[in-house]
């Protein structure tokens, strides 16, 4: 089964390299076939720079550049319209993410599940020097997720997560232009019937560069996603469930259309 990451990068000079090194190696000393989608969206630093280096020493490294809207959602939705892998884990480039974390998700994958997902606020899971205001409204939002979606999971709004290719075309169209996806994304893949996983994470804070995130700014964002997910959930009657949508080859085709 052949992996790829999407990795949105936007001004990540300082950890791009260490990132994208971390994951090439361990994942080649465990044998897996893989891909690293990088896309850079309108990044004015040593981005760009570094990422044709890297690929030219690392060729399962393919730098993408986003041409259309910018924004973390629209980069991972232009990264995802070009995988090839059978199953896609969207990564962060300043290094939050852990590869041994990653090799979890590929196990679980092979036990059949569509997607996986890790939890940092599980037995296990840990995260180190997380932002203490972050901490606080992440806890709230979560509370608030699982108790409308009725779930027993509790990260939803963590971006490191994996699914199969079949999953992503039973997803589309997705919405999201920002930081939201991160929820549009899980939420969509439980409210229409995938299977999923969840396996405990460690998450580190970046050690260099500056955090994207604007809170206040994408408050109601999530919230409009968060709604329009329970709305499908309890009045579309299924219509996008993936019981009755069309075959996955179909979908498959027309996001890569
Ligand atoms: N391509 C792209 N990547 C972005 C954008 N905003 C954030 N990122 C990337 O998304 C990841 C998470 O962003 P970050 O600033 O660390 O957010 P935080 O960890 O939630 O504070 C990093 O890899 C960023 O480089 C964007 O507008 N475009
Ligand atoms: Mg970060």
């Amino acid at each position: 089964m052949k992996l790829s990451l999407v990795m949105p990068a936007r001004n990540e000079e300082g950890c791009i390299a260490t990132t994208l090194e971390r994951f090439t190696d361990v994942l080649t000393a465990h044998a897996v076939d893989f891909e690293i989608v990088v896309v850079d969206d309108g990044s004015t630093d040593a981005t760009a720079d570094l990422l044709a280096a890297i690929s030219a020493r690392r060729p399962q490294v393919v730098p993408v550049t986003n041409t259309g809207r910018h924004g973390f959602g629209m980069a991972i939705r232009f990264g995802l319209a070009r995988i090839s892998g059978d199953a896609v884990a969207i990564v962060m480039a300043d290094g939050s993410d852990s590869p041994e974390d990653l090799l979890k998700y590929y196990a679980k994958l092979q036990e059949g599940y569509d997607c996986v997902f890790g939890s940092r606020f599980i037995r296990g899971g840990c995260v180190v020097d997380y932002p203490r205001h972050k901490l606080l409204l992440n806890r709230m939002a979560n509370a608030f997720i699982r108790v409308l979606f009725g779930l027993n999971f509790n990260d939803i709004t963590n971006a490191f997560k994996c699914y199969r290719r079949e999953v992503i075309a039973g997803m589309q169209p997705l919405i999201s232009p920002h930081f939201n996806l991160t929820v549009e994304m899980p939420l969509k893949a439980l409210v229409r019937g995938y299977s999923y996983a969840v396996v405990p994470i460690t998450w580190t804070n970046r050690a260099a560069g500056v955090s994207k995130l604007k809170i206040k700014e994408m408050g109601s964002r999530y919230l409009f996603i968060v709604l329009y997910l329970w709305l499908e959930k309890h009045l579309s009657r299924g219509d996008y469930h993936r019981k009755v949508m069309a075959p996955a080859d179909e979908r498959t085709t027309q996001i890569n259309a």
